[in-house]
């Protein structure tokens, strides 16, 4: 399907003689390679006197597909391999590293139907979103693995921001949001010993022309937003593109690089939320994530924290006045 797809040209009509003497297949195996290309959801126009035409690409996560976008943007780094079906993106992509699957792989499926979050919570993956895990072997400490989320945040904001024009934002740690509802969500899982990381795979559902059930009434699809429905192989490239090159520069230089932006993007400085943390419940004004990708609280006595890891919900859009509390 590959070879035919090059010839094919999106401007000009190419004869099924021509395509047949490229290819060095007779006139019915091109007509049978047209046919299935228009049932992977290819627009082909076929007129009898001039040939050929490609009309339209497929919105289907197809690796050719993924790997075309990919290459329109100059990004060779990443090996793409597509599931029609997986239980989970991330149980294929961490059994492809433990098997010593090299870094840049990255398992996508058009729906999951085991899709998890963190604490082995649900993640609703029908068909139609983008749903992938990137498998990533960084030459780095485990202790800043956590920060390799943050960096995917940055490359999903960027992603939806550059070329669909919205204004996303990074719910600490690894939520993305848009008008206050949840488009993302990222997922870290690690494999590591003392001082030496062995591989981390990064999963990231995006919610794009996907069904969601109406008890998930705080999330939000691409296409309910903009009322139409989004071209995935082209974001999901878009995002592995962005990713790429902050990937880079953050195994070069560290999160440190990243602090302001990220809290450009972030949704909450000066917000009143709950942080519910591994040992206990905080309550206070968030003020900035820092340089190692820690959260830091405002309490309500006055006094500071600083929060490692921990589900965040906003309760107040500003900090309460003290004679309130
Ligand atoms: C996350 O977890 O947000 C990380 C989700 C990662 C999903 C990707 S998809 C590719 C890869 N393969 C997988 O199996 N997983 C990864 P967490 O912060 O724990 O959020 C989970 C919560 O988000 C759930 O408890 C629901 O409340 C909500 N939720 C579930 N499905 C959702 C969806 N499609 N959109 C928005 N919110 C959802």
């Amino acid at each position: 399907m590959i070879p035919l797809l090059e010839i094919l040209s999106s401007e000009k009509h190419v004869s099924g003689e021509e395509i047949a003497r490229k290819l060095g297949v007779s006139r019915a195996a091109v007509h049978k390679q047209i046919q299935k290309l228009r049932a992977a959801g290819y627009g082909v126009a076929g007129e009898r006197k001039r040939g050929y035409m490609l009309v339209s690409r497929t919105d289907a996560l197809l690796a050719q597909e993924i790997e075309h976008y990919l290459r329109l943007r100059g990004c060779s780094r990443y090996r793409i391999v597509c599931h029609p079906s997986a239980a989970s993106t991330q149980t294929i992509a961490k059994d492809l590293a433990n098997r010593g699957e090299e870094e840049g792989a990255v398992v996508v499926a058009e729906e999951q139907t085991n899709g998890y979050g963190r604490l082995g919570r649900e993640w609703v993956s029908g068909k139609g979103g983008v749903w992938f895990s990137l498998l990533l072997r960084p030459p780095i400490e485990p202790e800043r693995i956590a920060q390799i989320t943050f960096v995917a945040s940055l490359a999903v904001c960027n992603a939806l921001e550059k070329n669909r024009r919205l204004d996303a934002r990074i719910k600490w740690p690894n939520d993305i949001l848009v008008s206050g509802r949840k488009l993302s969500g990222i997922l870290t899982e690690i494999s590591a010993e003392v001082g030496k990381c062995n591989w981390v795979v990064i999963g990231i559902g995006i919610n794009a022309n996907n069904d969601l059930p109406r008890t998930l009434c705080g999330a939000a699809t691409l296409s309910s937003l903009s009322g139409e429905a989004v071209n995935r192989p082209a974001l999901l490239a878009d995002v592995l593109a962005e990713f790429g090159g902050l990937y880079d520069g953050f195994v070069a230089r560290g999160f440190k690089d990243f602090e302001k932006e990220y809290n450009r993007r972030s949704l909450l400085p000066g917000r009143f939320v709950r942080v519910n943390s591994a040992d206990r419940v905080y309550f206070g004004t968030a003020e900035k994530i820092d340089g190692d990708g820690y959260l830091w609280l405002t309490l309500r006595g006055g006094a500071r924290k600083k929060v490692v890891a921990g589900d965040v919900t906003v309760l107040k859009n500003q900090a309460p006045s003290p004679s309130k509390e």
